[in-house]
């Protein structure tokens, strides 16, 4: 009974497979301008989803906020959010003890003044790429469950990548409490899988 139950309940990685690992910057980071709670405990936990994707050769690509120094979602511009994540600063930079490879694939969004770009997919050659490369399946953690994750993994099901979504490798901003949440929630119910690092072989 326990091994058909654990059979059931583990992926097979292989080709058409990649993961996308969102903002994982010093600026969303404790310490940083717009520190996500608990965001560096996700780390050791995305090391090791990239350990078994690069194991296998499976591409791994990782997206990072990349903000002109007067975009819109800055509130000093009328927007929501304090400044992070300046193209080129210290506070864009991927945190240190992130094991990208060196093959990872770099996709840097919000770069537009006048557009927020939350989606990896507001970056129009990240869609390109992924189709290039025969992508099917999508696995995505990283920051922010509330705003990049679910933007990203709104998109993704859009264009019916099948989405696994990293559920003990993602942190929410909670505007409001409930933030995080309600974003799993939705993700879930709009076919998103809730998988675990220990569900990976
Ligand atoms: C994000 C707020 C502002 C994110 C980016 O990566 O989720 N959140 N910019
Ligand atoms: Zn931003």
């Amino acid at each position: 009974m326990t091994n058909k139950r654990k059979s059931i309940d583990q992926i097979e990685l292989g080709k058409g497979d990649a993961l996308l690992i969102s903002d994982i910057q010093n600026d969303f980071l404790p310490g940083g301008s717009l520190a996500v709670q608990e965001g560096e405990r996700i780390i050791p936990v995305l090391n090791g989803y990239i350990d078994r994707f690069s194991n296998r050769q499976l591409p791994v690509f990782a997206t990072r906020d990349w903000h002109p120094a007067n975009h819109c979602s800055f509130i000093r511009q009328g927007g929501p959010w304090p400044e992070h994540c300046i193209a080129g600063s210290k506070g864009a930079e991927f945190a240190a003890d992130l094991h990208l490879p060196v093959s990872v694939y770099i996709i840097s969004k919000g770069t537009d003044v006048e557009r927020e770009g939350y989606s990896s997919f507001s970056n129009r050659t990240f869609k390109a790429q992924l189709d290039n490369a025969g992508i099917r399946r999508l696995f995505i953690g990283g920051l922010a469950t509330d705003y990049c994750v679910l933007n990203t993994v709104r998109d993704a099901l859009n264009f019916h990548f099948k989405v696994f979504l990293l559920i003990d490798a993602i942190r929410a901003v909670n505007v409001q409490k409930q933030d995080g949440e309600n974003a799993i929630n939705e993700m879930i119910e709009k076919g998103a899988i809730p998988i675990t690092l220990s569900m990976i072989g």
